[in-house]
């Protein structure tokens, strides 16, 4: 199998969410053919996969059922699927395994337990750490070593993916799945712990409720999801800084932006020590 990683910047996957009640961006690409669109701006901005959802995770989102799932979901894979790389974002067998069938190549999977699915479909899996389920997990969060129980857990999932047969698999620390603001802080400041791992790590802070309180609107209140781009762009970077090969973003052009500059002062710097001038021929 070739490597999915990008040699020349961290890989960003957009977020495609086919939902009315997502928490950022609900309701604004549930028609099918908005979505497409949507999926072929991304395209357009330098997304390297869409990451297609048909079911909101946010902390006390109702269940949807498989039928409503693969209704809103499978239209649109089948219509990206040859354009774009494309990944499923499901908790439910069912889904996930029609959605490879529609050209998805890539389970996300925020539940940590398709790994036999992805098995048997071929196809490649992320499993994201997340404590309790979206109806309950932000109601007391608890860990004694965040950083540690959200490390063994993954690692532990990611072996079992691979003794399985699992070809392409990916860890994701589940920013805001269960977690406070403090653990999602201490697990951002340990991405470097999980690339470390081996497993090529995927970083979703986009939009979050914790960047907001971290990064408060100028009266000091919550910033709201439409004033979380600087925040989401620094937590994006830090990651991919960090050693993250992917980032899940709503805001595309404006990180694969930062993607492309992650990294690119320290090779400058390594070549100007190697004796190389550094400057480009524009002499900029
Ligand atoms: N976050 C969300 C959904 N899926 N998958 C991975 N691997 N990592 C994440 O951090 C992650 C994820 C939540 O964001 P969003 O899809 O925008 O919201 P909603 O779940 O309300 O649709």
């Amino acid at each position: 199998m070739p490597s999915p990683l990008n040699e020349d910047r961290p890989l960003v996957m957009g977020v495609l969410n086919v939902t009315p009640d997502s928490f950022s961006d609900g309701g604004e690409w549930f028609q099918s053919e908005r979505a497409i669109m949507r999926a072929q701006e991304m395209v357009a901005e330098g997304a390297d996969i869409v990451d297609v959802g048909g079911e909101s995770t946010r902390p006390g989102a109702d269940p949807v059922p498989a039928d409503e799932e693969l209704r809103r979901v499978i239209p649109v894979i089948e219509a990206l699927a040859g354009q774009v790389r494309v990944s499923i974002d499901t908790t439910k067998p069912a889904v996930a395994e029609a959605a490879v069938e529609a050209g998805a190549t890539l389970i996300n999977d925020v539940s940590a337990a398709l790994w036999a699915v992805a098995a048997r479909c071929g196809a490649g899996w992320v499993a994201m750490h997340r404590q309790g389920t979206a109806k309950s997990m932000q109601r007391d969060p608890h860990y004694n070593d965040v950083v540690a129980e959200v490390t063994a857990m993954l690692v532990d999932r990611a072996g079992q993916a691979a003794a399985a047969g699992v070809e392409e698999v990916w860890i994701d620390p589940g920013i805001g799945f269960g977690k406070t603001v403090e653990h999602n802080l201490e697990l951002l400041g340990s991405v470097s712990g999980l690339v470390a791992t081996g497993y090529p790590v995927l970083v979703g802070t986009s939009r979050k409720g914790f960047l907001g309180h971290v990064a408060r609107s100028a009266d000091g209140s919550v910033a709201p999801v439409t004033e979380r781009l600087p925040a989401s762009l620094a937590t994006a970077t830090w990651a991919m800084q960090q050693g993250a090969q992917m980032v899940r973003v709503h805001d595309v052009s404006a990180t694969v932006q930062a993607a492309l500059l992650v990294g690119r002062p320290a090779t400058a710097a390594a070549s100007r020590s190697n004796g190389s001038s550094g400057r480009s021929e524009a002499g900029e």
